[in-house]
């Protein structure tokens, strides 16, 4: 065997052994959900055939040709028996694009299809696409709202960084073949974190928007917020009420977005979120959970206080570190959900829980009560609902000693 082909053996060979070890849950307990020893997609799960030129005449040193620096940010749904995730896959040259990948049960194994999904432009080429969020509506339609970022044509030639984020939105029936529609049309001229209800609410579409000032920062805007549309074809929403705004000293005090679509209980909606704040560090991305009233969605009924979750270990470093952030989450038959989160804008992560423990946690975490003494009053009523318990727990205690 020539040495050309040992080495292409072993490209695969490391590929294969990459995607087939077994993942496995971790040990920490929080009663909340189990994270997963090992990251479920990373930029080295990319197929071989997308970096590497195998052919010896072209390219007898066996040199990368296309570097992927990052796989990050799915979105997520079930489709005919399988998990798939549409990733936010970042190359070398800082481009963004998507991919599919899909698993059998959500936790082993996942793939890349064999292409990245070729998006249609809407108008006006973007020059960055990320952070699909995707929405089995009852329409019949899979719809992927993301964020399609394009230069600022206001800003003067040497600002080389001011951008335009405009909520894309495809719609599919299989994830391989995508109709692009028009941008969503919004009175912020910054759109982020749109996300699509999945059921009609007084037969409208609903959409969780963020209004931005600028990019990077909220400014005057911020904050979930929710708008209705007569149609997806052509969306427009001109009056967006902030649902779930920002607040001095909180996780959510910088920005904050929903992540995907909420999942119904019987209690009412779920949302998952992330929550930024400043830190001497930069920014801090944590994910937290609240939940909306089943009729109307944009009526906050639970706010359990502070995250859900927050970088921990190898999860706080990548290429933005100190990163949660998921827009993909999914609910299997018998109350399963496997949520989909991906660490510090490098790679994603399986945390797996199920409705019962996530409606529990929104209706019995206390809500944040904005004042370090009502936090010390919280622990005090638990410790307080403790007292019988922990009296009984020390009189076994000092028996076992004795
Ligand atoms: O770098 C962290 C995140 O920053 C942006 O999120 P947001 O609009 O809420 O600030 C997005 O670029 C997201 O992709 C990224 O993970």
């Amino acid at each position: 065997m020539t040495d050309f082909n040992k080495r292409v053996d072993m490209l695969f060979d490391r590929h294969r052994e990459l995607t087939e070890r077994p993942n496995e849950p971790e040990e920490e307990y929080n009663g909340l959900f189990t994270r997963y020893r090992y990251p479920v997609l990373t930029a080295d799960h990319i197929p071989v055939n997308w970096k590497y030129d195998l052919d010896p005449a072209t390219n007898p040193m066996l040199l990368q040709r296309t570097g992927i620096n990052s796989v990050f940010n799915p979105g997520a749904i079930e489709l005919n028996g399988k998990i798939m995730l549409v990733a936010r896959v970042e190359g070398y040259d800082r481009k963004s694009f998507f991919a599919v990948a899909e698993s059998q049960d959500g936790i082993n194994g996942f793939r890349f299809h064999d292409r990245p999904v070729s998006m249609p432009p809407a108008g006006d080429p973007e020059t960055n696409v990320y952070d699909m969020r995707l929405t089995c509506h009852e329409d019949g339609w899979i719809y992927g709202l993301f964020c399609a970022e394009r230069k600022d044509p206001s800003a003067p030639p040497a600002n080389t960084s001011s951008a335009l984020a405009s909520c894309g939105i495809a719609r599919t029936r299989d994830l391989v073949s995508w109709e692009r529609l028009p941008d969503l049309v919004s009175v912020s001229s910054q759109q982020r974190n749109v996300v699509l209800h999945p059921e009609f609410i007084r037969g409208k579409y609903a959409l969780y928007t963020r209004p931005q000032d600028s990019f990077i920062e909220a400014g005057t805007g911020g904050g979930i917020s929710w708008g209705l549309t007569d149609s997806m074809e052509k969306a427009s929403v001109g009056n967006e009420k902030i649902i779930d705004e920002r607040i001095y000293h909180t996780i959510k005090e910088a920005k904050n977005g929903q992540g995907p679509p909420p999942l119904k209980t019987g209690y009412g909606w779920l949302h998952l979120a992330h929550g930024v704040r400043h830190c001497a560090a930069g920014l801090r991305y944590v994910l937290y959970l609240f939940m909306t009233d089943l009729s109307d969605p944009s009526r906050i009924i639970h706010r359990p206080g502070g995250y859900f979750m927050a970088p921990l270990g190898e999860e706080r470093t990548g290429d933005v570190s100190n990163v949660l952030f998921a827009n993909g989450w999914v609910a299997r038959p018998g109350g399963q959900v496997l949520i989909y989160y991906a660490s510090s804008d490098t790679r994603v992560h399986l945390a797996a829980t199920s409705i019962a423990r996530l409606t529990d946690y929104a209706m019995n975490t206390p809500e944040d009560r904005y004042y370090s003494a009502g936090t010390v009053d919280n622990i005090n009523a638990l410790i307080d609902r403790n007292a019988g318990i922990m009296s009984k727990r020390s009189r076994r205690d000092m028996a076992g000693f004795m």
